[in-house]
């Protein structure tokens, strides 16, 4: 076939270095940018089975979201705006690794497996972060997609949640909104107008909102969004990518992980503030108090404001729907806590990574799943939507019915369901609290966070942890789990877990207990024993 001769012509172009094996992680392939030219000509290969096989419009993200500016990497975005499945995920890698000589074999390997028409049509949809790298291997995704004689649309810079929704609105003719940036904008900032429209009373303070765009894409399209905003909500923007480096001392994952604020910000007390990660698919908010202390709102803090919000609503307009909140062991046992015993919703854990989360919410009528670093969104199954829908139509039902099913319509056209979304969970957060006439230090004392810490160890092949329990326990390497058990036992309110993380080479250790101390202490034992145990390398963890 012509097809497959333009594929062994192009690959030789996009030469893979000898000797790299990646794994298709957390959230796609991430490495240095420097190694992954044939990974992404391959995803682009890859994407246009996939297209041809669905049917339907693929995605391909170009971005290493929160990791460091020199990294990149590759997310494939499934028809409905989902992360691919995870069949595919074994196919990306498979395709990946393969041999120079081999690409062809893999290749037909898959289009036999999975039974693809190579007659059929593909279309594809590629996005890149700001990067300096992500020009040009968007570019080398955009040839493996003409190699198999695919089509392709260039969004060129775009948020991750962004290109998501494009793919989203294509495969659904435009139900879920129009598929241009422009579409993005006037969907979610209407809806926020909508939602916010009689809290008229707020003042300016009230509509302000600080915001640390990581130095990357989501400052960039929050300056593009804001005249769509009317001024409901005022946002003075920080970080914005014209000096300081992406996700450097700043954004979403450094405020989580190191737990303060970004550097070289100037925070007034009590001034509502939050962050973006590299790709904007993440968001925390905090502030600082009269004393200069800080407080996280993470990703477990939006979970329980949107629940509530949301619960109540449903209570109001009289609707009798199923709604859970997913988490994943990161969550804080305060969280967790409150949500079962206090709200009484059903929670549920997953492993690491948003793809986990999103099919487990599917499960609900209305799912809420957010990881504690600020990664989550909130799904209506198709039925809780047409309820809504129909209450907020029906001309028979009394005003306080009305009126919550008229937000909760708007409250459903302010989210990205097709994953978490930085931009639009902000425009969520921030209209639950105008409606609620709520300020961050109210939400803040929702509940009260139990002392924590993450560390990352380094070893030397992060493939020897195994877990279960939903990244809860450690089944590999022998006598770890039996280690972190007794040093948890000598703590109070203590927790601890490990696990090789999927977008760098580090095992993840987390820690809480009743004081900062007391986390900060078992965090460096149970990182300690996973030096000993799995293989650290360099020097041995020190305590804090
Ligand atoms: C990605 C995933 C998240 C995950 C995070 C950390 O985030 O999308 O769901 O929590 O990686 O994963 P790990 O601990 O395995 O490194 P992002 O924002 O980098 O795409």
């Amino acid at each position: 076939m012509a097809q497959f001769q333009e594929v062994l012509k192009q690959s030789a172009l996009h030469p893979k270095p000898a000797g790299l094996v990646l794994q298709y992680g957390t959230s796609g392939f991430r490495t240095n940018a420097k190694q992954l030219d044939h990974i992404m000509f391959r995803m682009g290969l890859l994407a246009t089975l996939r297209s041809k096989k669905t049917k339907a419009t693929i995605g391909v993200m170009v971005t290493a979201s929160h990791n460091p500016e020199e990294d990149n990497g590759v997310k494939l975005i499934d028809p409905m705006g989902e992360m691919v499945t995870q069949d595919w995920e074994e196919h990306a890698t498979q395709l990946a690794n393969a041999d120079q000589e081999d690409v062809l074999t893999v290749l037909k390997n898959i289009i036999e497996k999975e039974a693809i028409n190579m007659s059929q049509e593909a279309n594809v949809f590629v996005g890149k972060d700001t990067r300096s790298s992500s020009a040009s291997l968007s570019q080398a995704v955009l040839d493996g997609v003409s190699a198999l004689g695919g089509h392709s649309k260039d969004y060129g810079l775009v948020t991750t949640p962004q290109l998501h929704y494009m793919v989203c609105c294509q495969n659904t003719q435009g139900k879920y909104g129009e598929a241009t940036v422009e579409g993005y904008y006037t969907k979610f900032c209407q809806a926020f107008i909508q939602l916010t429209k009689n809290t008229s009373n707020r003042t300016d303070d009230q509509k302000h909102l600080c915001l640390d765009g990581a130095n990357g894409i989501g400052a960039l399209k929050v300056r593009e969004m804001e005249s769509h905003l009317k001024k409901e909500l005022q946002i003075s923007l920080n970080n914005d990518g014209s000096k300081g480096r992406l996700n450097h001392q700043c954004g979403a994952d450094y405020v989580k992980v190191q737990q303060k604020p970004p550097t070289g910000i100037k925070i007034n007390p009590g001034e509502r503030c939050c962050s973006f990660d590299g790709d904007a698919d993440r968001i925390v908010y905090y502030y600082t108090d009269s004393e200069g202390t800080f407080h996280l709102l993470d990703g477990d803090k939006m979970a329980t404001l949107i629940s509530t919000f949301l619960k109540e609503l449903l209570t109001q307009a009289g609707l009798d729907l199923k709604i859970a909140v997913v988490q994943t062991a990161y969550a804080n046992g305060s969280s967790t806590h409150y949500l079962e015993n206090t709200m009484k919703v059903l929670v549920r854990c997953t492993k690491t990574g948003v793809k986990h989360l999103h099919h487990v919410a599917q499960e609900f009528d209305v799912g809420v799943y957010f990881e504690a670093n600020g990664h989550g969104t909130v799904l209506f199954s198709k039925a809780a939507e047409e309820k809504i829908q129909q209450l907020a139509e029906d001309t028979n039902v009394n005003d306080k019915r009305k009126k919550a099913a008229l937000l909760l319509r708007n409250t459903i056209n302010v989210i990205n369901q097709t994953v978490g979304d930085a931009i639009s969970d902000m425009l969520l957060i921030e209209a639950i609290l105008a409606i609620k006439g709520m300020t961050i230090q109210q939400w803040d004392t929702i509940y009260t966070d139990l002392p924590n810490r993450q560390l990352k160890v380094k070893v030397a092949d992060r493939r020897v942890i195994d877990t279960t329990d939903a990244e809860r326990r450690a089944v590999t390497p022998a006598g770890l789990q039996e280690a972190i058990d007794n040093l948890v036992k000598k703590y109070r309110q203590a927790r601890s877990f490990v696990r090789p993380s999927g977008t760098e080479d580090v095992v993840r250790v987390y820690a809480e207990a009743d004081t900062q101390e007391s986390a900060d202490a078992l965090a460096h034992e149970v990182s300690l024993a996973v030096y000993r145990l799995a293989g650290g390398v360099g020097d041995e963890p020190k305590p804090l």
